[in-house]
This record gives C-alpha cells, sequence and structure tokens, in this order.
C-alpha cells in the first residue's frame, strides 16, 4: 500500500547510494542493489513494514522445516537482527500491518496443513498474542491492509481447495467479516492495495493464472482488469508511486521478470527484470523503492538469503543513478538534442524519463518542467 507511513525513513537511499554503487545492477527500467543478507535463507515467508522497519517471519528452511524466527532490518547498520519468535511455526503465510501491529496470519506449518491462526506483534515489548482465528484455514493467500482492516483473499483451503473467498479483520473489534467473493479462485497469488483498491493478481489452480481482479473495499465489490502479460504465481508484489510492481514467481517455470500495472490507465508495461530471479520472496515498498527478501531460487525449493532493493526509475533520472538532481541537466539535453548519442551513453537508461510533461515526446516542452521540479517546484 503506497503510503507514507508504510515508508521507511530515506536513510536507507544514503547507505545504498554511498555503500555500493559499485554493487548495483542497472538495468532499463531500474536498478537492484543488493542489501545484508538475512540470518536465515527462507522461502514462503511474509514480510511488512513496521514503525518504519522491515521485518520478515516465518518461511521455509527445507523441504519440511517451517520457521518461527523473524528478522528486523536495521537500515543504517545495513544488517537483520532477530527479534522474538512468532507463536508456532508458519510458511506460506501472510502479514499486514495496521495501527502499529503486526499481523501474521493463516499458512502452513510443517505438516503442510492450511492453518486459521492469527498472531499479532508489539514491536514495542517484542511481544506476540494469538488473535481471533480466521473463519476458514488458509496458506498460500494474499493479506493486505487497507483503512485499518486485514484483507485475507484467495488461498489453499484446509481441504487443499484453491478459493475465491475475501475474510476482513478489524483488529480493535478481533472480529472477523466475510467480504464478497473473488471472480477467480487462485493460490500463490499476490495482492497490493492502491488507495482503497486491492488488486489481485497472478496466482495458481494447477496452472498458473494472470487474472488481475480488482476489489473496491469501499463497495465489496469486484471488478476485472486488465490481466497480467505473464501468468505466473508466487510473485513479489508492491505499489511503489501509484504503480504495481509484479516480480518473479514459478509456474511453469522460474520468472525473472517484472510487469509493471498502473492502475490509473489499466495498462501493464515492462521493468528491469530481476538479476537474482526468485518466487516466494518478500516484497516491501520503503522510501526509494521495493525490497525484495529471501524466496527460492529454483522452481520448488532451494531457500536463499539473498536481499535486494529494486528502484524504479524516476522522471528527471537520466544518468539512472537513482538520483534527481543537478548530475542529470547534461544527460537530460543530450537526450532532447541527440537521442540516439544519448542511449549510446546511457544504455542501461530509460530515454522516458526526460519526458517530464508526460506527454509522450521527449522534446522542448518537456524543458521548463524539468527545471521546475529540480528547483523544488511541482513535479509531475
Ligand atoms: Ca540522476
Ligand atoms: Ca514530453
Amino acid at each position: 500500500m503506497y503510503e507514507p507511513r508504510n515508508r521507511i525513513a530515506c536513510r536507507t537511499c544514503a547507505l545504498v547510494v554511498a555503500g555500493s554503487l559499485a554493487g548495483q545492477t542497472l538495468l532499463a527500467g531500474g536498478s537492484y542493489t543488493p542489501l545484508a543478507s538475512l540470518s536465515t535463507a527462507r522461502q514462503e515467508s511474509a514480510s511488512a513494514v513496521l514503525r518504519g522497519q522491515v521485518y520478515v517471519m516465518g518461511g521455509l528452511v527445507s523441504g519440511r522445516t517451517a520457521l518461527r524466527s523473524m528478522e528486523r532490518y536495521d537500515d543504517l547498520k545495513n544488517r537483520w537482527d532477530f527479534v522474538a519468535d512468532m507463536p508456532a511455526s508458519r510458511d506460506h503465510h501472510g502479514a499486514a500491518v495496521v495501527r502499529e501491529r503486526l499481523y501474521v496470519i493463516g499458512g502452513y506449518a510443517a505438516d503442510f496443513q492450511a492453518k486459521n491462526t492469527v498472531f499479532e506483534y508489539d514491536p514495542i515489548n517484542d511481544t506476540w498474542r494469538s488473535r481471533a482465528p480466521l473463519p476458514s484455514a488458509r496458506g498460500a493467500l494474499s493479506i493486505v491492509a487497507v483503512d485499518d482492516r486485514v484483507y485475507a483473499i484467495g488461498g489453499v483451503s484446509a481441504g487443499g481447495a484453491a478459493t475465491r473467498t475475501v475474510f476482513i479483520y478489524d483488529p480493535v473489534a478481533d472480529q472477523w467479516t466475510r467480504g464478497a467473493d473473488m471472480p477467480t479462485a487462485r493460490e500463490h497469488l499476490t495482492a497490493a492495495a492502491v488507495g482503497t483498491d486491492i488488486y489481485v493478481i497472478g496466482g495458481r489452480v494447477g496452472s498458473a493464472r494472470a487474472s488481475n481482479e480488482r476489489y473496491d473495499t469501499l463497495n465489496n465489490a469486484w471488478h476485472v482488469m486488465r490481466p497480467m502479460p505473464t501468468a505466473r504465481s508466487a510473485m513479489a508484489t508492491a505499489t511503489f508511486d501509484g504503480k504495481i510492481y509484479v516480480m518473479g514467481g514459478e509456474i511453469p517455470r522460474l520468472f525473472a521478470i517484472n510487469e509493471v500495472y498502473d492502475p490509473a490507465s489499466d495498462t501493464w508495461s515492462t521493468s528491469a527484470p530481476m538479476p537474482v530471479p526468485r518466487h516466494g520472496l518478500g516484497a516491501v515498498a520503503v522510501s526509494d523503492g521495493i525490497m525484495l527478501p529471501g524466496g527460492g531460487t529454483i522452481q520448488g525449493l532451494r531457500p536463499t538469503a539473498f536481499v535486494d532493493i529494486f528502484r524504479p526509475f524516476q522522471l528527471g533520472d537520466l544518468n539512472c543513478d537513482g538520483a534527481f538532481n543537478g548530475g542529470d541537466i547534461d544527460p537530460f539535453f543530450l537526450a532532447l538534442g541527440d537521442p540516439a548519442a544519448y542511449l549510446a551513453r546511457f544504455p542501461s537508461c530509460d530515454i522516458n524519463n526526460a519526458d517530464m510533461n508526460r506527454d509522450g515526446m521527449v522534446n522542448g516542452g518537456d524543458i521548463d518542467p524539468f527545471f521546475t521540479c529540480l528547483g523544488g517546484g511541482n513535479c509531475p
């Protein structure tokens, strides 16, 4: 969900830029920078931002071993610290934050059976407690928070069937209600919020799905949107600057692809592919990009501790260093005056970042908006 309180302070950017530009992988449409690895390799874990810090909890470390542990990212020291274990091991669960509490919902235990548990984490006291359970057990589901409610969407039932259900949790009342069923049953699906809408993307029922369905939380209504170009499941999905990035995944193979959905136009585009393809990984929007902890590095099971951050290119960033500043002036004029020379000099950058007035053309009309934004005025 794109919301300032869910995004960590920009201390990470300084650290990333100063510390590891040499390790950055620049590709058309964005860049990926490795961060400190998790203490424990894990896939099918969950992740969330709580009080400005990224947490990763649970997941599979081997075929039959689910984890109880939770790690918290220290963005000043670029390291992960263990905090209190969850009450029980979980994998294929989901997590979301409401009112500065973390909720870990559903998932499997080592028996690979879906659970109905709800665990609440208090970051001040580093303690967990159980809350009202899901009305029905679910694993490989999606969990998203919107307006102080937690939405548990789809996933596998205790009987192993893919579901269409929406369960809605009110943490204050500690009560669950049921929302309208989504059009397409799915598990290993992903979801992300933009405003008060939740977009539920991909997943599988045997084979992978390309479905993109929008749940309007205000009206409890579903709308079928333009499908994702590449059917996949178990992707990393997060909202950044109003767009939804859908990265990696599996079925029918391991994917590196990064497809971007723009809810404003109901269109898809392609951004930079992942240099380290994974599925069953975390995805958390932070101040300067989307952090991607862990995941499986082959289709099936091979968990990694690897973590990187994807930073979409931004308008005005013509040298694609992740920042818009005076260093972009010369590349901007090169892009305007000699696009071929620009592309030759900056082969991994996106010339469309010079389209400052977003009219689909890079030309003189972009000069005033460029300098207005650079000078601290209105930016597109
Ligand atoms: Ca720049
Ligand atoms: Ca333009």
